[in-house]
């Protein structure tokens, strides 16, 4: 029978979980710690440099820090190409950490690689860095003590598993320091609040279940013991009129913001799950001052659409065909489009003037925050599809007024 726990550890999506990167160089003992923190097989281990090519990734539940993931990486010294491909994937999964653990041979002197890492993660005030001194059976290398003396470090030896139950002691005592990303209603319901969920049932809906963003809204009511109505867009005007208690919020999908708007009384708060993940998963004033610059956009300007997950385009898809019609309709008809699911890479970034992005419910914080950092850094302008389309039906800065302080700051400036 599954316990509560387990149910947990099954239901917690990667991106909702706190990550951890297993980093250092080839052979550092990256993979065997892997499989000594998970006590089973998932990622092979051999003594031939550069057997990790691929980043695995795998939920562990660790006692009250709850579900975390944990990547196992290629190491940071491999040459070549395909060297150079896979090391700038383990810095991806890095920037997506919240805890690096450098992972390296006690006995060994400090490759050049190794020291270059640690400048650069100790300068990286992002995350939490620990260190794991492998091969603990050996006697530890001078230069390796001087390199990590100031780090908090744990002798583990894989062979046999001494300092496993140590290492996972140490990463349970990160709980209070390891900031979780927000719930989506954090700050803007209390108890016994209703809220009204308008989730449209179309061709682009997933068959038989509900998306990300929607079913985290309905967890996150339920936990703040709030009320909830999920409603289409076409029954929404006939429940909302026989409500009783007048809703605290309506949020709804944001292609659907038009018809949600002309459905209930204009004093009632409204906002989209599109925004609410803005906020979640980025940083909303980013995404606003992106909104307020959209007239700076030159003609023949490029913007790019991101996406965060290979879901199922449709027909008529929100990213790849209605935001470029509607931005050429209603902003510069002479803007060219671009589309990816990846960071583009730091050349094509200097070419784009503006970046679109969804609402990113598959990646975690840290993640959609190193994006925006990085397009900050090309002085793109950058805001996401709730805003956008929350813009193109006249509805911001109504749809930022659930946000009292980012609406007072910026409400006269749309
Ligand atoms: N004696 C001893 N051997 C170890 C230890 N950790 C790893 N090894 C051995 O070192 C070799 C490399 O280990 P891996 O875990 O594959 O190293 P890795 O860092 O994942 O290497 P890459 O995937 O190539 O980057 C294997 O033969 C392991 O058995 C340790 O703590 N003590
Ligand atoms: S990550 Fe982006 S594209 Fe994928 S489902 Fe979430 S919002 Fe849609
Ligand atoms: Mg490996």
């Amino acid at each position: 029978m599954n316990t509560e726990k387990d149910l947990q550890k099954q239901t917690t999506a990667i991106a909702e979980t706190k990550r951890f990167v297993l980093i250092g160089i080839r052979n550092a003992g990256k993979s065997s710690l892997m499989n000594r923190l998970f006590e089973r097989e998932v990622s092979i281990i051999s003594n031939t440099p550069g057997t990790t090519t691929d980043p695995v990734t795998r939920k562990l539940e660790l006692g009250k820090l709850g579900a975390i993931s944990i990547s196992d990486t290629a190491g940071l010294d491999d040459s070549g190409e395909l060297g150079a491909m896979r090391t700038a994937r383990t810095w991806e999964n890095i920037k997506a950490a919240s805890v690096y653990i450098f992972v390296t041979p006690s006995h060994l002197a400090p490759s050049k690689e190794e020291i270059t890492l640690l400048e650069k993660l100790v300068q990286n005030k992002k995350g939490v860095l620990i260190c794991v001194l492998t091969h603990s059976d050996k006697n530890l290398h001078p230069e390796k003590l001087k390199l990590t003396k100031n780090l908090e470090s744990i002798p583990v030896d894989n062979q046999t598993g001494t300092g496993i139950d140590s290492l996972k002691q140490v990463l349970i005592n990160l709980t209070d320091q390891l900031d979780s990303e927000i719930t989506p209603l954090e700050g803007l319901v209390t108890e016994g609040d209703l809220v009204v969920l308008v989730t449209p049932i179309d061709l682009a809906a997933p068959r038989g279940r509900l998306i990300m963003p929607q079913v985290e809204t309905i967890r996150d009511l339920l936990d703040r013991d709030c009320g909830t109505l999920i409603v289409k867009e076409r029954e929404l005007n006939q429940f909302y009129n026989s409500l009783k208690i007048p809703p605290k919020l309506v949020i709804t999908d944001s292609q659907a913001f038009h018809k949600v708007a002309a459905d209930i009384p204009e004093e009632q708060l409204l906002t989209s799950f599109s925004i609410l993940f803005a906020r979640k998963k980025g940083d909303l004033e980013q995404f606003i001052k992106g909104i307020i610059n959209l007239s700076n956009i030159p003609d023949g300007g490029r913007v790019h659409v991101m996406e965060s997950c290979s879901h199922h385009r449709q027909a008529d898809d929100i990213g790849t065909v209605k935001i470029p019609r509607l931005f050429r309709q209603l902003v510069n008809s002479k803007t060219r489009f671009s589309f990816s699911r990846s960071l583009p890479d730091d050349e094509e970034l200097n070419s784009i003037d503006m970046i679109i992005h969804c609402a990113a419910c598959m990646i975690n914080r840290n993640k959609m925050i190193s994006r925006l950092e990085k397009f900050a850094d090309h002085n793109i302008d950058v805001t996401n599809y709730g805003l956008f389309l929350g813009w193109v039906n006249g509805l911001l800065p109504r749809a930022l007024e659930p946000f009292t302080d980012l609406y007072h700051e910026y409400r006269d400036l749309f």
